[in-house]
């Protein structure tokens, strides 16, 4: 069992997350992802929308991801690879060569970032929304929510 390990903090989670995660995945056969915690964003001078156990439910839920774990500090990286027995350590490339460090315990990668999306480009263009825009876009949010848990369920399947 080829086992990869990643880290991010996935907030509004977006096609960009979901892309990288699939492509980690593809790299092995199972993926552990350290999942930022609210606390450690604030030190990563970050405020993410959803809270740590929000975006723990939803990366729960995306077929890729085999297994979370709280990231509290950029130091956990080496101990969290061994007590994972983790094979290959990958990140998109806005890390580039942040991570080499770890090569002597693992294989680093850094996978091309999907370029046209981002949650901080997400944030600014919410924030230029009016009210009722906002209402809409709340009631298409609880709907995609419905489906994710739906497809969990096994709904569609049956
Ligand atoms: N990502 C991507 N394409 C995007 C946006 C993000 O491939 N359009 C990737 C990032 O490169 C990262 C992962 O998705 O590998 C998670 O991104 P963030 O949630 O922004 O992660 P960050 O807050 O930078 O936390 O210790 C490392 C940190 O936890 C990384």
């Amino acid at each position: 069992m080829k086992k990869v390990i990643t880290y991010g903090t996935f907030d509004l989670y977006h096609i960009g997350h979901v892309r990288l995660l699939k492509r980690l995945k593809d790299l092995g056969d199972y993926l552990i992802v350290g999942l930022s915690s609210d606390e450690f964003n604030i030190e990563k001078g970050k405020k993410s929308f959803f809270s740590y156990e929000e975006r723990r439910e939803i990366l729960l839920s995306c077929k890729y991801v085999d297994e979370i774990f709280p990231e509290n500090s950029w130091g956990q990286k080496r101990s969290d690879i061994i007590r994972y027995e983790a094979d290959i350590f990958g990140m998109g490339n806005d890390w580039k060569g942040k991570f080499d460090d770890l090569n002597d315990i693992c294989k680093v990668v850094y996978l091309p970032r999907t370029n046209e999306v981002s949650t901080t480009e997400i944030k600014k263009s919410l924030s230029n929304i009016s009210p009722r825009q906002c209402e809409d876009l709340e009631k298409s949010l609880n709907s995609a929510i419905d489906i994710i848990k739906a497809v969990s369920d096994g709904l569609y399947l049956k």
